[in-house]
């Protein structure tokens, strides 16, 4: 029987930067063109299967949720991150704005969540053409706030799975071992 830890892990960042599209291409394995946002929060909940240092396989289940185009009202996003493990920060590289206010999200994590693993992720790589802020630019930013970097594509599923197996792991390392 493998053991099993479920973890609250929440994706903030500006509107319509894929925080949905990455939830639903690591859950479902697709990318929605034409997804519309839904009122309140949506859920999802994932096992992660991880093999442990004593060679026993764990499953950390990660319950995601996103703030379903509530990103703008602050007591909402109160609510939604207290009592989160774990956190993604996600800018769109092809939307200067969202990146400047990555430091406003992170404020809110640290202020409401204090210091869980965090990572930063520029989506959207994809859209080559229109990059605006480089994977240099990301990580220097990443690297001042302490936190680690990734570049994703939703709509390509680049880096996506990845993202959610190494915070499984941290997860896992942080409040297991
Ligand atoms: P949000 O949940 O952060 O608000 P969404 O963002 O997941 O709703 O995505 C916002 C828009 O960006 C959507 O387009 C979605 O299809 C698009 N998008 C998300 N991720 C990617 C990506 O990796 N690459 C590209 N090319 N587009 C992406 P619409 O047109 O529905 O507004
Ligand atoms: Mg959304």
């Amino acid at each position: 029987m493998a053991e099993e830890f479920m973890y609250k892990v929440v994706l903030v960042g500006d509107e319509n930067v894929g925080k949905t599209s990455i939830l639903i291409r690591y859950t479902e394995k697709r990318f929605v063109e034409s997804y519309k946002p839904t009122l309140g929060t949506d859920f999802a909940v994932k096992v992660v299967e991880l093999m442990g240092d004593d060679n026993r396989r764990k499953s950390v289940k990660l319950a995601c949720w996103d703030l379903g185009g509530q990103e703008q009202y602050r007591t909402l996003r109160r609510f939604y991150l207290s009592g989160a493990r774990g956190c993604f920060i996600v800018f769109d590289v092809t939307n200067p704005g969202s990146f400047e206010h990555v430091v406003n999200w992170y404020s809110d994590v640290m202020n409401i969540c204090g210091e869980v693993p965090c990572f930063l992720i520029g989506n959207k790589t994809d859209l080559k053409n229109d990059r605006r802020i480089s994977k240099s630019v990301g990580s220097e930013l990443a690297n001042k706030l302490d936190l680690k970097f990734f570049e994703t594509s939703a709509k390509t599923g680049d880096k996506v799975d990845d993202v959610f197996e190494l915070m499984a792991k941290k997860l896992y390392e942080k409040y297991m071992m």
